[in-house]
């Protein structure tokens, strides 16, 4: 109350109607040491509705975790405070995971559940055995992305998770019966939940519930009915105790309700001392793990620290450069998401910490390599999910599993579905989640499923996405420069774009050196002196290499700049990013998608062979033809610029 009341903005109502049962769960059930809140065995706890975030600040601040002092609590909201207005997992220490987007929360959560039992099922209970308890409101149970992460949970039998719902009634435009009427107990019982309700104000009853919820071979919702902005006289039980101070007169009211004489942030001896304890609660567990792990042979051991801490392996390089030979030795003409599968190959073997899946497009993103076994409900050793066709769910749990630690997450669809995913992608940037999208089927080259299908706006709009990176590789050699990229990557979400349709090796080199690393380079030097430059990504890069072809045929000389990053290209200092684009005077860019992007390599004035629209359905040589993007057009429109 009184740091909301401080920053004069944040959501009261929340923090002090679930207070109880965040007590419960902190006091009694909770595996964790303030001392250390990223030992790898403890207890996840997810606030799912973020706008609480004034619940869990409070709650780290008084378990004792270090840096959560009371002035952070007094700077709530302000800048560089570790006291955002939404949790923010790498701001705030034991902070598991970025929330605010109704329903990410939950659905990150099954992605931690799901990483628990993996990691157990390869590390045993001893090194691996705790739960992930999420806080719900409302708005996360009405968000369609918990229907994905409920019946994904349910069907797996995650019975680590345990759900805690803020059963309030009230959201912001008032009672919830203005907008819904959902049984939130039948629904959860119906994906394959225990679903039991208690009365969330009544201590005793929140821990027996929490304690059978334990003991089930179940995922369990723990439907909490609370009273939102418990204790203000006037506000409680309204939407207006949501998302407002209380101010000064309600705050007096609720003060004298709850009993409370102190003064703002003061927290008397008592109550600091029993928090502190509960704080560190955990700290013999945390010790005794620690003894069980030094204990392991010393390769086993150093294996699972690298895994937590995320540290890539060192075989992944050599396993690249290696594939890379192979394949100048043998070159393969295959689709760009077939490629992925023949590096997929050996990168598996080289990244035991990758695991795959797809939602429900595994044969198309040609995602599961033969070595690959797929985890089912009850059985989770195994490093490929069939996510089922739950594009958002996906997303979201790959975030948590990544977040748990001990995996790198891989999730594929086509492109296009993208859009379903979004929002969790997004998460992922702006947390630095190292999580890889494979994305096939990445443009019009998809031919005849047409315009639904086909992406033509997905690149620009991934590329503009803060931290994302976009990597679209030409041919089996960049496919497996990208993937290294894409793993090496400990700070945030990758995307590649992979075709559908076979297209010839345009690489002949291979080697330890990733020419991919600069996000563009010169693939094909001008026979003499460049009088134009063509920049093109992926399968568009072939029909550069002949549109440069057909211009050196008229003794007109032009250098194709392959371009599998155009985001990492353009984070380059200007110096690598100058001589790369070079000073032909004609520069062109060929992508089957939107223009959007390319006029900061091209200028304005720069030619565009690319989509100006929406596809169509037709094979795919077609509509290339019919788009205009062909070697053809490319030469005539160089020719024509140069001839003005
Ligand atoms: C995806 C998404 N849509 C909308 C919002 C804005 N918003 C924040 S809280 C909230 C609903 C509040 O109701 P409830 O979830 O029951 O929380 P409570 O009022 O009980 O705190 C909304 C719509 C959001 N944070 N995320």
């Amino acid at each position: 109350m009184d740091a909301v009341e401080t920053a004069k903005s944040g959501h009261p109502g929340l923090p002090m109607g679930a207070a109880d049962i965040a007590t419960v769960l902190f006091t009694k059930f909770l595996k964790y040491d303030a001392a250390d809140p990223t030992w790898p065995d403890r207890d996840r706890f997810i606030l799912s509705a973020g706008h609480g975030s004034m619940l869990l600040y409070s709650l780290l601040h008084l378990t004792g975790v270090k840096g959560m002092t009371v002035d952070e609590l007094k700077n709530f909201r302000k800048l560089d405070s570790k006291t955002p207005g939404h949790p923010e997992n790498f701001m705030t220490p034991g902070v598991e995971t970025t929330t605010g987007p109704l329903g990410q929360g939950i659905a990150t959560a099954v992605g931690f559940a799901l990483a628990e039992r993996m990691l157990n099922a390869e590390y045993g209970n001893d090194l691996v055995d705790h739960h992930t308890y999420v806080l719900a409101s409302d708005g996360d149970l009405m968000e369609g992305i918990s229907q994905e992460a409920i019946a994904l949970a349910g069907h797996l039998k995650l019975n680590r998770m345990i759900v805690l719902w803020d059963d309030n009634e009230i959201s912001i435009d008032g009672p919830l019966s203005l907008s819904d009427s959902v049984d939130q107990v039948k629904r959860f019982q119906a994906c394959g939940w225990n679903a039991v309700r208690v009365d969330g104000h009544d201590p005793k009853a929140i821990q027996r519930a929490i304690s059978k919820a334990q003991k089930s071979d179940r995922p369990t919702l723990i439907a909490c009915k609370t009273v939102i902005g418990y204790g203000a006289p006037k506000k409680a039980g309204t939407s207006k105790a949501h998302g407002e101070p209380l101010g000064a007169e309600e705050l007096a009211g609720a003060k004298t309700a709850l009993g409370w004489s102190h003064a703002p942030f003061e927290i008397p001896d008592n109550i600091r001392d029993a928090w502190a304890k509960a704080g560190k609660k955990g700290r013999r567990l945390r010790k005794a793990w620690a003894e069980r792990l030094k204990a392991l042979p010393q390769e086993k051991r150093a294996e699972f620290e690298r895994r937590v801490k995320g540290e890539r392996p060192k075989a992944l390089a050599d396993a690249v450069a290696k594939l890379k030979d192979r394949l100048v030795a043998e070159p393969q003409n295959v689709a760009t998401r077939k490629a992925s599968e023949i590096a997929l190959e050996v990168i598996t073997e080289a990244v035991p910490e990758l695991v795959l899946g797809s939602a429900d497009l595994t044969p198309s993103n040609n995602t599961k390599t033969k070595n690959l076994n797929a985890i089912s409900p009850g059985n989770y050793a195994g490093r490929y999910i069939h996510y089922g066709i739950r594009e958002h769910g996906m997303a979201a749990a790959i975030n948590g599993i990544a977040l748990h630690g001990g995996y790198v997450p891989a999730g594929a669809t086509f492109l296009v579905f993208t859009d379903y995913a979004r929002p969790a992608m997004r998460i992922a940037a702006l947390a630095g989640i190292p999580a890889v999208y494979v994305m096939t089927h990445d443009s019009i080259g998809l031919g005849e499923d047409g315009p639904t299908h086909q992406p033509v706006e997905h690149l620009a709009a991934l590329r503009a996405m803060p931290k994302m990176r976009v990597f679209r590789p030409a041919d089996a050699i960049e496919t497996a420069e990208c993937w290294q990229m894409a793993l090496e990557r400990t700070d945030g979400p990758s995307t590649l774009a992979l075709t559908r349709q076979n297209l010839p090796q345009v690489r002949k080199v291979g080697g330890a050196e990733n020419l991919s690393a600069t996000g563009a380079y010169e693939l094909s030097p001008a026979n003499g002196k460049a009088r134009a430059t063509l920049f093109a990504s992926g399968s568009e890069v072939e029909i550069a290499l002949a549109a440069q072809k057909l211009l050196d045929e008229q003794s007109f000389a032009v250098r194709v700049v392959s371009v599998p990053s155009l985001d990492l290209f353009l984070a380059q200092p200007e110096k690598v990013r100058a001589q790369i684009i070079g000073d032909a005077p004609i520069k062109v860019a060929v992508e089957a998608a939107v223009r959007f992007g390319w006029d900061s390599v091209i200028g304005p004035d720069g030619i565009f062979v690319g989509m100006h629209g929406f596809g169509a359905s037709a094979p795919y040589k077609d509509l290339y033809k019919h788009f205009g993007i062909t070697a053809e057009a490319i030469a005539e429109k160089v020719l024509r610029t140069h001839n003005l």
